[in-house]
């Protein structure tokens, strides 16, 4: 549902830019009228460049000095009780193994086989309980606990072309091993 949401919406926002375009094409008027008003946005546009520069150093070093995270990474990336390989394709996903017991840690080994996917897993509330990136060429561990049983849904979190709406799967957690 929320996929058809998305698509409307995308739409929605493509017709809506589509309408500033040509309001502006149509009421454009003469050159010279817009000297005054250019000078005077100018003038602004320097101070906020300026604060744009700042927030974005202040922002990069706030989110990106623990990078790269040592759960996933280094010294800390222990093995898991079950490790299972997720490839996001253009578009579906190709998984190991789409049924885990909860209460039993998963590290999902996730990759792309073509272009940046979002790999995001659904509770059946339809909340994120954990997401990383599909990247080419490169492997992100995602570390995940299932805590309650049930029907879990893999939705793609990174636009990825044309059918990236299709490209759900399946988990079925079932209840604990022990
Ligand atoms: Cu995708």
């Amino acid at each position: 549902m929320y996929q058809e949401i998305a698509w409307q919406a995308s739409l929605l926002g493509v017709a809506l830019i589509a309408a500033v375009f040509l309001y502006v094409g149509l009421r454009a008027g003469n050159p010279a009228d817009f000297g005054p008003i250019k000078r005077r946005l100018y003038a602004v546009r320097t101070y906020w460049f300026a604060f744009l520069v700042a927030l974005g150093a202040w922002l990069s070093v706030e989110t990106l000095a623990d990078l790269p995270y040592s759960t996933t990474h280094g010294e800390a990336a222990r093995p898991a009780e079950i490790t299972t390989e997720v490839t996001g394709h253009q578009w579906y996903w190709e998984m190991d193994r789409t049924a885990f017991p909860a209460g039993t840690e998963v590290a999902f080994e996730v990759t792309s086989a073509d272009v940046n996917h979002g790999f995001a897993i659904y509770n059946d509330d339809d909340r994120v309980v954990a997401q990383t990136q599909a990247m080419p060429d490169y492997t992100n561990v995602l570390r995940h606990t299932f805590r309650e049983p049930g029907t879990y849904r893999v939705l793609c979190l990174e636009y990825c072309g044309l059918a990236h709406h299709k490209m759900t799967q399946e988990i079925t957690v079932t209840a604990p091993d022990r």
